[in-house]
């Protein structure tokens, strides 16, 4: 058995919880002393400004990928699979109008109108993002916690798990009516129901202080930032509580290769390639990034290891 040598996480930079500020006081606030604390990008086309307090579950101190990156280096095979297609082919996409519903085992399900996922008090979430490729890149999403959300439907004490669903529309995803698909549409994800209620589980809304590009998921995507990156489903429409594992999609599509769980993990290697080191996106200049050693649970493991305690995470990967 391979024997891997962590580098130590870094100390916890987790801040006290801020007291919540109301949406008023943020926008005065934010009027005054910038909102976010980073030099806003310029828009991107058809994007709005979007007001969020400062994430206090942030690890601060993490340098953000430039913009540019993170919206032109992504993956969304609805579009295409190269990693320049959802930026090149998802123009045509119409985030609005858009609801996503909340159903299954639940007390009360509801619908929810995106228009009120951004009326919500959003805040500030800066990110690492492992994606299950080896690459990894630091995104200032805006959002709010799934937990939130999930409590207003009142989740029955049967359910166990929480299933996402992604758009199915063929006629502005061009790559789902691809001739040789990779994978079957919808996109499905899942979480177990206590991985869905940790704070650190955010819908995110939008990013670098704008509403989501299309091509990062628009209007809204999940985001869990200790799991790979294929676990963060995008453009969701449906969310549904139940007592059954659910299919999920990668795992559906190459079970030895991803697991249900997909926690981010240095020791146990991908069948084809390596997760002892990652490649970050965009800090590398002319010849490219040097490779980083990757974190148990991508750094976030002092929040979340207890929620894997006597599992074995390298059967359940
Ligand atoms: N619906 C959908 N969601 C998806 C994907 C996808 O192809 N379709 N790709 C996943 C993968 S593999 C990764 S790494 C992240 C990438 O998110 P980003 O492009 O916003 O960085 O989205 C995830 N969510
Ligand atoms: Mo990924």
């Amino acid at each position: 058995m391979r024997v891997f040598r962590y580098p130590a996480p870094p100390p916890s930079s987790i801040t006290p919880h801020r007291a919540w500020l109301s949406r008023r006081d943020l926008l005065a606030a934010g009027a005054a002393a910038g909102l976010t604390g980073l030099v806003m990008p310029p828009r991107a086309a058809g994007a709005a400004d979007l007001a969020a307090r400062p994430g206090a579950l942030s690890n601060a101190g993490l340098k953000p990928t430039p913009l540019r990156d993170v919206t032109h280096y992504n993956n969304f095979y609805e579009f295409g699979l190269e990693k320049t297609d959802p930026a090149d082919r998802s123009a045509d996409f119409q985030p609005r109008p858009w609801t996503i519903r909340v159903d299954g085992m639940v007390a009360k399900p509801r619908t929810y109108d995106i228009d009120a996922l951004l009326a919500r008090p959003l805040e500030e979430r800066i990110y690492r993002m492992r994606c299950v490729e080896a690459w990894s890149m630091v995104i200032p999403w805006i959002g709010f916690a799934l937990r939130d959300l999930l409590a207003e439907v009142e989740p029955l004490g049967s359910a166990k798990y929480v299933a996402f669903e992604s758009v199915v529309r063929p006629s502005q995803m061009p790559g789902q009516g691809g001739v040789l698909p990779v994978l079957d549409w919808p996109y499905v994800e899942a979480l177990r129901l206590d991985e869905a209620l940790h704070p650190l589980t955010i819908l995110a809304v939008g990013l670098y202080g704008q509403t989501l590009p299309n091509q990062n998921g628009a209007p809204v995507r999940l985001v869990v930032p200790w799991k790979y990156g294929f676990k963060g489903i995008k453009s969701v429409v449906r969310i549904r509580l139940t007592d059954r594992m659910p299919r999920t999609s990668w795992n559906v599509r190459a079970p030895d290769e991803y697991g249900f769980y997909a926690n981010v993990n240095p020791a146990v290697d991908h069948p084809r390639w390596s997760q002892a080191s990652e490649r970050p996106i965009g800090t590398g200049g002319f010849f490219g990034a040097s490779r980083q050693p990757t974190l148990p649970f991508n750094g976030y493991g002092a929040q979340v290891a207890g929620l894997y305690a006597g599992m074995d995470l390298r059967r359940d990967f």
